[in-house]
């Protein structure tokens, strides 16, 4: 008897319908050509309208790489730079705190920071970088540096991870992005980032992060050289993680991004392909609340759709992006909040303005309107 591909997905709807958890079983069957994608995202929408009613989330915040030159070589990056590379830059103290004062005159409440490790800055200037603009601008949350640069900091200055976070929040250090998490199994792993911070370092930092009383992001790159298994694995390992400390606020799948990149021959991922991730990982992550459509990596449109495929946060406004744009992102280097608003309203969705730690932005009318007419700017770095 044939059977529909609706009864395959029956076992799987009969566990989200009853907020049971999926298995491993249950994540390769939702990633494969069997299961339906509007199906497998209608699955995804129930879980997150279950979360977060019609709210979709945004932030205004800004970027700041201080350094692309790096002493790594990850396949997949085509940020980073070598030393004396006529394209590798260091930004100096001035250029930080111009950064800050920028952020903080187009309404910011975050700065998301994370670079290259510089083969010559020693330790004591990554701290002073958050200190100094901690300093300058207390209400500016900075949400820095992903285990991978910790691993790094911890190694050059022979300190323990626990050290170095408890040196970086008292420098200022109000949370941390997901990045550096990639793909953990280690069959791709070693092809694409070999020499950098393993699963376990990567998880260890977070979870030592959340013992300090951090939240934290994590991500996940897909569209290279792994498959399904990996991702789900990836997926599971978070959920373990977070059984344990429930300090991840939000995970955001990125898709890789391959023109400038020494995987420059792989085709980037579909729609819907970021669509069926993005579903997949609400319904697989069923303890972290929130999920993350990075729209400069999706593009505005998906990540519209993604807002009916279980993501309930759009990122934000953004300006500054570096590295999806040197890797070929053909969004816009930012968006207004009134494109932002926009963009979410069209969705279907209810724009609610929040700060990093999900918490809602209040702003009076002309601060609004002010937002609103944050309009477009240099491409300087
Ligand atoms: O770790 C690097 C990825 C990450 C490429 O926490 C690439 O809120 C695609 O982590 N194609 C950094 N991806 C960005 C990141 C992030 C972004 C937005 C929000 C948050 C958050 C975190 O970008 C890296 C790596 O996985 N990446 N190069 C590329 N060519």
């Amino acid at each position: 008897m044939l059977r529909t591909t609706t009864s395959l997905l029956k076992p799987i709807r009969d566990k989200v319908e009853a907020g049971a958890r999926l298995t491993l079983e249950d994540g390769l069957l939702l990633s494969g050509p069997d299961a339906p994608l509007a199906e497998v995202g209608e699955l995804a929408n129930l879980v997150r309208e279950r979360l977060h009613g019609n709210a979709a989330y945004y932030n205004i915040n800004t970027h700041l790489n201080p350094t692309n030159i790096c002493v790594y070589r990850c396949t997949f990056c085509a940020f980073r730079a070598d030393l004396r590379e006529s394209r590798g830059y260091l930004m100096s103290d001035e250029q930080i705190l111009a950064r800050g004062q920028e952020a903080l005159d187009a309404g910011s409440t975050e700065m998301h920071i994370v670079g290259g490790l510089h083969h010559q800055q020693p330790y004591a200037w990554y701290v002073n970088l958050i200190g100094q603009l901690h300093e300058a601008y207390p209400s500016l949350h900075l949400k820095a540096w992903t285990p991978v640069e910790i691993d790094w900091f911890a190694r050059m200055a022979k300190k323990s991870i626990r050290a170095v976070l408890e040196e970086m929040i008292d420098a200022g250090l109000g949370s941390m992005p997901g990045g550096g998490a990639e793909i953990f199994h280690p069959e791709i792993r070693n092809q694409i980032c070999e020499h950098k911070a393993d699963a376990g370092r990567w998880l260890e930092t977070h979870r030592t992060a959340h013992q300090l009383g951090l939240r934290t992001n994590a991500t996940m790159l897909y569209g290279h050289l792994e498959q399904a298994y990996h991702r789900v694995d990836h997926l599971l390992r978070l959920r373990e993680l977070q059984d344990e400390t429930g300090g991840l606020q939000t995970f955001v799948p990125l898709a890789f991004h391959p023109e400038n990149t020494g995987l420059a021959h792989i085709t980037k991922a579909s729609g819907l392909t970021d669509l069926r991730t993005m579903a997949l990982s609400r319904l697989l992550l069923d303890n972290i609340p929130h999920l993350k459509a990075y729209w400069v990596m999706l593009g505005l449109g998906t990540a519209q759709v993604a807002l009916a495929y279980g993501a309930d946060d759009l990122d934000g406004t953004v300006r500054h992006e570096l590295i999806y744009h040197d890797a070929g992102a053909e969004t816009p280097e930012m968006l207004s909040v009134g494109e932002i608003r926009r963009l979410i309203e069209e969705a279907g969705r209810e724009p609610i303005e929040r700060d990093t730690l999900y918490r809602r932005v209040e702003r009076e009318g002309a601060q609004w309107r002010a937002m609103e007419e944050v309009g477009s700017m240099n491409d300087e770095r």
